[in-house]
């Protein structure tokens, strides 16, 4: 795992670790051993750190049974046994296989400004500096600039953009064109933007179905992943969202965007729990670079703010 990731992680988590840290601390400040109502006290803290009600459950449940067992009497401890519960639950989402035959389409969704424009420039600069061949689809017709945005995006990446003129063109043609046209590059990447939604706009949720049917025209399979972009500053109705393109689009992966604005980076572990869908990314800034492998153990430490892990 390299530095990097660490790094990034950990100061993206700063404020979310500074809560569960301090809140750990406390906990601890007051009295040597673990006993009901330290877990009531943690329990508290572990909803204010937006794990949800089922999440913290199952922790405070993992928790008193290693108590009562007296496998866990301190800090040190009790830190350890949350990791390794917070760890089996962002580690059963099972990411999709990338054995696929190029192109490898990939759809992003998710609701308005949430950082979908900006994870596909980031995720088209990477895959061109691993030397792989992108083309992007602005399929977000419906606000005004947002073709604009792709190609500024496109242009720092060196990728191609293949939108259709003015601002009421269909998706879907938009995005069957793409298809056809990474076909005939037969480019390695396709990633499709589309306009940000509601997650209870019916009609717009439709339209993403539709989508992704005339894609599946061209490449049974496709688009091969679904990504839905949440940024981590939302909270609790990140969950919604999170279901909401689940019913509609059988979601692939997540992408957590703005994680270094957030003090809520625990939403996203309820959101894999009910889910079953792993976090793929982790974006924590604006530029080029700032979008990163998601990796559980970093993001863990970071979240309880582990001694050791280089930041
Ligand atoms: N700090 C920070 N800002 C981000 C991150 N990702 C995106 N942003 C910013 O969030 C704002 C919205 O990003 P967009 O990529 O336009 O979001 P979008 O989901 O495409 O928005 P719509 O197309 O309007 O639905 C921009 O100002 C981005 O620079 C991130 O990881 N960290
Ligand atoms: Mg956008």
């Amino acid at each position: 795992m390299g530095f990097k990731f660490w790094k990034k992680t950990g100061d993206a988590l700063s404020k979310t670790r500074a809560y569960f840290s301090s809140g750990l601390d406390a906990l601890f400040s007051r009295k040597t051993k673990i006993d009901a109502e330290t877990l009531d006290d943690l329990e508290a803290l572990l909803i204010g750190a937006d794990l949800g009600v089922t999440v913290t459950r199952r922790l405070i449940e993992a928790l008193s049974v290693s108590v009562d067992r007296k496998e866990v009497s301190d800090l040190v401890a009790l830190k350890a046994k949350l990791r390794e519960t917070l760890l089996e639950i962002l580690n059963t989402a099972i990411v999709p296989s990338a054995d696929f035959q190029a192109p490898l389409v990939t759809l992003f969704v998710g609701v308005n400004g949430v950082g979908k424009t900006t994870s596909i420039g980031k995720m088209a600069a990477q895959l061109k500096s691993e030397r792989k061949t992108v083309l992007l689809a602005a399929a977000d017709t419906f606000r005004a600039g947002a073709a604009k945005q792709l190609s500024i995006w496109g242009e720092r990446a060196g990728a191609e953009v293949i939108q259709h003129p003015g601002t009421d063109a269909d998706p879907s043609a938009v995005a069957y064109d793409a298809v056809s046209a990474a076909l005939a590059r037969k480019v390695d990447h396709l990633l499709i933007d589309t306009a940000g939604r509601l997650q209870t706009k019916h009609n717009l949720m439709e339209e993403l179905k539709k989508m992704i049917r005339v894609i599946s025209k061209q490449i049974p399979d496709a688009p091969h992943r679904k990504i839905l972009v949440l940024d981590a500053t939302t909270g609790q109705n990140a969950l919604s969202q999170a279901e909401h393109f689940q019913k509609a689009t059988s979601l692939t992966g997540i992408v957590l965007s703005k994680l270094d604005g957030s003090g809520k980076g625990g939403i996203i572990v309820p959101i894999v729990e009910s889910l079953s869908v792993p976090v793929l990314y982790v974006g924590v800034g604006e530029s080029m670079e700032d979008l990163i492998p998601f990796d559980a153990e970093a993001f863990v430490s970071g979240l309880l703010g582990d001694e050791g892990t280089g930041f």
